[in-house]
């Protein structure tokens, strides 16, 4: 009598329903365990299947479970019917596709690269608020990349100096002052003195250069706080939030994005702890789908890499994932990339950051382009005459990079920009 009904789940005939979820990944089978075997325990863990063969099925089963209908190499192609779905819950598509079967001892590893959401699902979910256009429109901010910082170190300065700092980032020509990942609301930076505070510089700011000036500030703590922080920001005038987004968790960021939609707010998702899950190609989950959930559940924004800074990501990958949140329609890609036609979900900008200072801004604006969100901050803050020269010549490189200028010959008359490359030159930080 058979004990396990593995191959039940695959059929390499198959071609998946329009309205089925489609989802790419790279496994190694466990010793022992056949390709095939392999592949559809993938499938039956992620679906309908248990280990063992059941004494009554329900017929309704056959049609909700997985199918493995491609293998090539260590690539295997599962579709995924619409009903085992959820309307609109992204945490439920997490706990089926990217769940047990991470710990199946039928793999030695298994990575989840990338999926392809039919229209059916896609029409559930809201997507970002704003899109590119609807934050450019909203920041006055057009045909350059949007520029920012983080106040560094990271965290220790007190409300005050903080305010002081992202003053004299703004009034360097930048136009967002950042909170960095682990700051929140410490004994000597309460969350409601940072807001109050930078809002009255933020004031000042605009006053004397007539710009639009913003800042993300970071709400991130449970989720009931997080929607007080939402809405003391839009109290203040602020027209983004901040979130820790890994760390927070699909069903926060999901929460809030509905609260932050109300309260006109965008949300700007640093990504801090990613690398855990998607740093080893063999196994975890990809960016590439990380930056796929977080526009469908719909922030504003996330941060992509930077390639030539000082933390991971290829070229080509960072230059995907610039495809991945701006693109209506992105193509297959290799290995890489599934196809998905966005619908009439919103874009989402990628975010630059990472060890960058004027001597690497072109070549990031080389792989991004201008429709990028560019944050640069010990590459400001550390230039030799300031925040403020540091900004000024972080905008200068940018003019350079869009005048076809090479940084030498911009320096010539850009005296922030000169006194950056002494320091600096094209230094790639490790
Ligand atoms: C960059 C940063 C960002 C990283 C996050 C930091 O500061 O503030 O958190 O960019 O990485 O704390 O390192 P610097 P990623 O500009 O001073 O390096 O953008 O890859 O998620
Ligand atoms: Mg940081």
């Amino acid at each position: 009598m058979a004990i396990d009904w593995y191959m039940d789940f695959v059929d390499t005939g198959y071609s998946p329903a329009r309205d089925e979820l489609i989802c790419l990944y790279y496994f190694e089978p466990a010793a022992g365990i056949g390709r095939e075997e392999a592949a559809g325990r993938i499938a039956s863990e992620s679906s309908t299947g248990t280990w063992t063969t059941l004494f009554s099925l329900p017929p309704r089963m056959k049609e909700l479970q997985a199918t493995v209908f491609e293998i090539e190499g260590n690539y295997v192609q599962i579709a995924y019917p619409l009903a085992l779905w959820e309307e609109g819950n992204a945490s439920q598509l997490l706990s089926g596709i990217a769940g047990n079967i991470f710990g199946m001892k039928a793999v030695k590893n298994l990575r989840l690269i990338d999926v392809t959401l039919p229209h059916a699902y896609l029409k559930h979910f809201r997507g970002p608020h704003f899109g590119m256009e609807g934050i450019r429109d909203m920041m006055k901010i057009h045909g350059r990349p949007l520029t920012g910082a983080v106040p560094k170190p990271k965290i220790g300065f007190s409300a005050d100096e903080h305010a002081e700092i992202g003053f004299e980032t703004w009034m360097g020509g930048f136009d967002f002052v950042k909170d960095d990942e682990n700051l929140t609301s410490t004994s000597f930076n309460r969350f409601e003195e940072r807001v109050r505070k930078l809002a009255k510089m933020r004031d000042k700011a605009e006053q004397l250069t007539g710009e639009h000036k913003s800042a993300f500030i970071n709400i991130t703590s449970d989720t009931v706080t997080m929607e007080k922080r939402a809405s003391m920001l839009a109290e203040y005038g602020w027209n983004y939030v901040m979130i820790d987004v890994v760390v927070a968790g699909t069903s926060a960021v999901s929460t809030l994005r509905d609260h932050c939609s109300d309260l006109g707010l965008a949300i700007h998702a640093h990504r801090a702890m990613h690398a855990a899950f998607d740093r080893n190609p063999k196994h975890g989950i990809s960016m590439q789908f990380l930056a796929k959930l977080m526009r469908l559940i719909g922030v504003s924004q996330i941060h992509t890499g930077t390639a030539v800074g000082k933390l991971t990501g290829t070229k080509k990958e960072v230059k995907l994932l610039g495809d991945v949140l701006r693109n209506s329609l992105t193509k297959a890609s290799g290995r890489i990339l599934l196809e998905q036609d966005w619908g009439s979900i919103k874009s989402a900008f990628p975010v630059s950051s990472g060890g960058l200072h004027p001597g690497l801004v072109p070549d990031v604006l080389d792989i991004y382009g201008t429709d990028l969100v560019l944050l640069v901050s010990g590459g400001i803050h550390g230039h030799p005459d300031g925040t403020r020269a540091g900004a000024k010549a972080t905008m200068q490189a940018i003019d350079a990079w869009m005048e076809g200028l090479s940084l030498q010959e911009k320096a010539l008359g850009s005296r922030e920009l000169a006194r950056a490359l002494e320091k600096w030159g094209y230094y790639k930080p490790k």
